[in-house]
């Protein structure tokens, strides 16, 4: 990304199409007197205040009305991006934006990168970075409990957390730098234990944030469910009781569901991604074959599956067993189906239901989201980590914390201690945006929509 911060920039900041209204935005140095040169409305914007609002219309360069527009100023520091920034409200209609673009482009302001505005109220300090992260999860995020993840994380909670440990470390490298000073004249200032102690604590609490990962990973993203058993259980029943419509083809003929279907789902405000799959047997023609291994598949991707059987027919514990030899025990459901059949069950279940009549099937939702979120200890205000990039950081610092521990059991000189130190603290700079690169920057900038 070439630009300098000079710049004024523009992009339409509502989805493109047909609406009431559509908004273009405007940020820079020279945004108001840029609209300016295109807007006629009963007062120069240059002399309005910050944080008000102005009708009048846009001219294009030959002069011809483009809109009837509502401007809002916001001038710095009090914006979004930290600049002068000005928002034009239009008559929805993608031709009327193009035409504002256009007729701004030709003012010599340019058009924004994905990302740059939110980019730009990083750079001016208006936010840091896991904040400006969390900006592209709050819009992308489709259920409750993803959103409340990303809302926590724009408030600041992850940001403190680590701000804390920053503290820590800065703390403790202090000590160790104070211990190097004095090297020479063999006294020892400071207790190594103590040191090591707090270092401990640091690790501890970056385990804890380690963790919070896999949740916060389904929060974002949601969690794998694949329904699993022999033919005929009714999985495609379950599927379409789930979605509350007909989408899977089902039949009394075993063998019905040939390849993997996949659904999203809301269940509790829990985002799930469902999979119906081939019921598992011995295969009779080539296309159930590889519907069968399609379904083996669909069990190694998945977080949890469900595993059902026909409360009027056999378990079938050979398949059951196979499945726990690729999924854990505690992330696989058994689920007794068809109970309006009878209650004679054949093999205790963790849930009973009837994919017919929806009986059992709130108990099994509740189940399926104890058994996603984990018997987490995550309150509504616990700092969770969602992103791989600060796992993928915390996970080294961590390392160099270890190391420099080591370094301390092994009577080392504090010069390597003191270096580990830095580095965990610069790795943990690296989550908040406090040690940035253009490389950083631009990978996670670039991931956000125009207009952001
Ligand atoms: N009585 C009763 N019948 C059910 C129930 N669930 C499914 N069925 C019936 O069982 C048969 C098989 O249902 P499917 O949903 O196609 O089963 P499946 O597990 O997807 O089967 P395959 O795709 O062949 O592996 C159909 O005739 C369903 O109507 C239930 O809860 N009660
Ligand atoms: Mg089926």
């Amino acid at each position: 990304m070439l630009y300098s911060h000079e710049d004024t920039i523009t992009a339409i900041a509502t989805p493109i199409g047909v609406g009431a209204i559509s908004v273009i935005r405007v940020s820079g140095s020279q945004s108001i007197e840029k609209v300016d040169s295109i807007f006629r409305g009963k007062k120069k914007l240059e002399d309005s205040k910050s944080h008000t609002i102005h009708y009048g219309r846009i001219y294009s360069q030959s002069n011809e009305v483009i809109d009837d527009v509502l401007i809002s100023i916001f001038k710095k520091p009090n914006s979004y991006t930290g600049e002068d920034s000005i928002e034009i409200s239009t008559h929805g209609n993608p031709l009327i934006t193009q035409k504002i673009i256009d007729a701004l482009l030709e003012n010599n302001v340019r058009l924004a990168e994905p990302g740059e505005f939110t980019k730009r109220a990083f750079l001016n300090g208006r936010m840091d970075l896991a904040q400006a992260e969390a900006v592209a999860d709050v819009i992308n995020s489709r259920t409750e409990v993803s959103l409340h993840g990303a809302r926590n994380q724009l408030d600041g909670l992850l940001s403190k957390k680590i701000d804390l440990l920053r503290e820590m470390l800065i703390h403790s490298s202090s000590l160790i730098e104070l211990e190097l000073d004095f090297a020479e004249e063999d006294i020892q200032f400071v207790s190594l234990k103590e040191v090591k102690e707090e270092i401990e604590d640091i690790i501890a609490e970056i385990e804890e944030l380690l963790k919070s990962y896999s949740f916060g990973k389904i929060v974002r993203d949601g969690v794998k469910v694949a329904l699993v058993g022999q033919p005929n259980v009714g999985k495609s029943s379950l599927l379409n009781y789930m979605l509350k419509e007909s989408r899977a083809i089902v039949s009394h003929i075993p063998g019905t569901t040939r390849d993997v279907i996949s659904e999203e789902i809301s269940v509790e405000g829990l985002f799930i991604k469902l999979f119906d799959t081939a019921g598992i047997r011995f295969a009779e023609d080539d296309i159930e074959k590889e519907g069968v291994e399609r379904s083996r598949q669909a069990i190694e991707n998945a977080d949890i599956v469900i595993y059902m059987f026909d409360v009027t027919s056999d378990f079938g514990l050979e398949l059951y067993e196979e499945i726990e030899k690729t999924i854990p025990e505690d992330r696989i459901i058994t689920v007794a189906n068809k109970i309006d059949l009878g209650k004679d069950l054949s093999h205790s279940a963790d849930a009973e239901i009837s994919a017919l009549t929806g009986e059992g099937i709130p108990e099994l939702f509740s189940l399926l989201k104890e058994i996603s979120l984990g018997s987490n200890i995550y309150t509504e205000k616990s700092a969770v980590v969602s992103s791989l990039r600060h796992y993928n950081i915390l996970k080294k610092a961590k390392e160099n914390l270890f190391s420099a521990v080591k370094s301390i059991e092994n009577k080392l000189s504090g010069e390597f201690i003191a270096v580990d130190l830095r580095n965990a603290e610069n790795l943990l700079g690296e989550i908040i945006g406090k040690v940035s690169t253009d490389d950083i920057l631009n990978n996670i900038f670039s991931k956000f929509c125009i207009g952001k």
